[in-house]
């Protein structure tokens, strides 16, 4: 798969367009413009259709009456959930992208998160795998081994952002740009662009799968999904935020409902089912954010995309 030239091209012509108003104040990055390129992309190949879930979530206010979100939400033949979301006031900027397939498709997960303040961002971009790749070989050479040098054309500007919330690493793939870095007009335009590579990789990838016909492996898929979303709707780092924003209520509706939709449709297990560790003695999940704590100071994947961090690690 090669997607450089046309990228190349239309990264520079979004460079110059951006360039004024970047120079003014490098935090006025608008991450409503990287939803609507990966979109355009998407349409040129796919028929996206409008979820169900746009009707409920379109754009919200903050309960500062400053803040202002803005939610789209596809569908596709194969695509059973494309959603973005993006938040903006005068301080924060964030973008939470997502796609996920339907269960008959072992497509890994777009994933591209940014959180921008003041001066920092941080930013988790991959395509999370849908099985683990310790023990599964073949799935990481069905979509990842092709595709690495991706992730080396920004692995310089772009390095590993430390330690993290050691939970999280089984959900990532040797792709993964985990990165933390100061504003700057170059690094928000190379995030751009990283931003369009990975997701016109995933693209290409649903539009390559083929449908999985043997129903143990549909219910291998839809779980490993469920798994996934159960995790993200009770522990993802932007809860805090979220909740600050909108208030307990709403933050949990956009939470279940609109951004890890299918936490409460596709299957009856619970996070404790999935997660036994954080249960605590009253059979409550446990507030806290891990369990492991934070770990993986560096990259425990190997420039090939081998695992070479303990794989105790990621049971
Ligand atoms: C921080 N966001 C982080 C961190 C990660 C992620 C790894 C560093 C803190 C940590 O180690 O947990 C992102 N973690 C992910 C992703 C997955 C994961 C994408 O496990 C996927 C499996 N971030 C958002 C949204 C908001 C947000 C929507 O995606 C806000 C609405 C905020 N992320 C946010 C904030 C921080 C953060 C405020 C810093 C605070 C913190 O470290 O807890």
């Amino acid at each position: 798969m090669e997607f450089g030239s046309s990228f190349g091209t239309c990264f520079k012509a979004a460079t110059r367009s951006k360039h004024q108003r970047f120079s003014f104040r490098v935090s006025a990055v608008s991450y409503k413009e990287f939803a609507e390129s990966a979109l355009q992309e998407t349409r040129k190949r796919v028929v996206l259709e409008p979820s169900p879930l746009q009707e409920r979530y379109s754009s919200m206010t903050g309960l500062d009456g400053k803040t202002q979100l803005q939610m789209l939400a596809f569908k596709s033949p194969k695509i059973r959930l494309l959603r973005s979301m993006a938040i903006e006031n005068e301080t924060i900027q964030v973008f939470d992208f997502a796609g996920f397939m339907k269960p008959e498709y072992d497509t890994p997960i777009f994933c591209a998160n940014v959180f921008t303040s003041a001066n920092m961002n941080i930013v988790v971009l991959d395509l999370n795998p849908l099985h683990q790749l310790t023990d599964q070989t073949d799935y990481q050479d069905k979509y990842y081994k092709n595709i690495m040098s991706i992730y080396h054309k920004y692995d310089e500007i772009f390095p590993w952002g430390g330690k993290l919330t050691g939970e999280s690493i089984k959900f990532f793939s040797p792709l993964v740009m985990w990165t933390r870095f100061s504003s700057s007009q170059e690094k928000h335009q190379a995030l751009f662009s990283a931003f369009l590579e990975y997701y016109q990789a995933w693209l290409e990838m649903t539009i390559q799968v083929k449908e999985e016909m043997e129903p143990s492996q549909v219910r291998a898929n839809l779980e490993a999904q469920h798994k996934y979303l159960t995790w993200r709707a009770q522990k993802d780092p932007g809860h805090g935020l979220l909740r600050k924003l909108l208030g307990e209520a709403k933050a949990k509706a956009l939470l279940r409902d609109f951004l890890f939709n299918g936490v409460d449709e596709l299957d009856t297990k619970t996070f404790i089912d999935y997660f036994p560790e954080y249960e605590t003695e009253g059979g409550t999940v446990s507030d806290k954010r891990s369990i492991i704590g934070k770990s993986f100071e560096t990259r425990p994947w190997d420039s090939n995309g081998r695992f070479i961090g303990y794989e105790s690690e990621l049971e």
